[in-house]
């Protein structure tokens, strides 16, 4: 049975929400997060970092990858705009500008004001990020006030993806209600019972 290496409140919340959505049958393996951020890739998986999954064979890290395979080798075309459809190409962009471009500004927003105790000292780069990531929350908001996922009418693996992102950019209070729309879509998303159960159980292990 697949097996999902899973810390609260990282991006393992992504894979079991896939998961659930595509209601795959999967072992949860937790593992408590390491606080000791000035290491880096100090968890305790076999990447060392948060998502890992193993599936026979199989060992994979990256958050976007594993979407990737596991709607390869599990979906049956569920989640995915078919490649050579219209969709296809935005579902591509958004899949991978969830990680390779939005997940940027929060990635260094977390850094320094949650796993460091001097956010006073970085304040010029914490505003400097929170300017990039509202420029980042301005091409969500474009898409989501005139259809109801990111590439078309029917969720796909791309909005789970962007959902981590913005659920997070949200906690931080990074994403507000001046992007309505992307409030709103991500209440949407929120309220989808597979993203209720990978919340569960994020709370369950904290
Ligand atoms: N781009 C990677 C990012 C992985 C990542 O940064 N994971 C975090 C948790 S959400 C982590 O494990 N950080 C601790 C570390 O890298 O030491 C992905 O999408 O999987």
């Amino acid at each position: 049975m697949l097996k999902l290496y899973f810390a609260p409140l990282t991006r393992s919340i992504r894979i079991k929400w896939l998961l659930e959505e595509l209601e795959i049958a999967h072992e949860i393996v937790p593992v408590a997060f390491n606080r000791d951020g000035d290491k880096g890739f100090a968890q305790h998986t076999p990447a060392g970092n948060f998502p890992y999954i193993e599936d026979g064979d199989v060992a994979l890290s990256e958050s976007g990858a594993i979407v990737q395979y596991i709607l390869e080798q599990y979906g049956n075309g569920r989640l995915e705009p078919p490649v050579g459809s219209l969709n296809r190409a935005s579902y591509l962009h958004w899949l991978h500008f969830s990680e390779g471009t939005a997940a940027q500004p929060i990635n260094t927003t977390v850094w320094l004001t949650v796993y460091r105790d001097d956010a006073e000292k970085h304040q010029a780069i914490i505003n400097a990020v929170r300017g990039s990531a509202n420029h980042i929350l301005d091409k969500v908001e474009q898409v989501v006030s005139k259809q109801a996922f990111l590439a078309g009418d029917q969720l796909t693996g791309a909005d789970i993806m962007m959902g981590f992102t913005l659920w997070s950019a949200k906690m931080l209070g990074i994403l507000s209600d001046a992007h309505p729309y992307t409030v709103q879509f991500l209440k949407q998303l929120t309220s989808r019972p597979a993203f209720e159960k990978a919340l569960a159980e994020s709370r369950r292990l904290q």
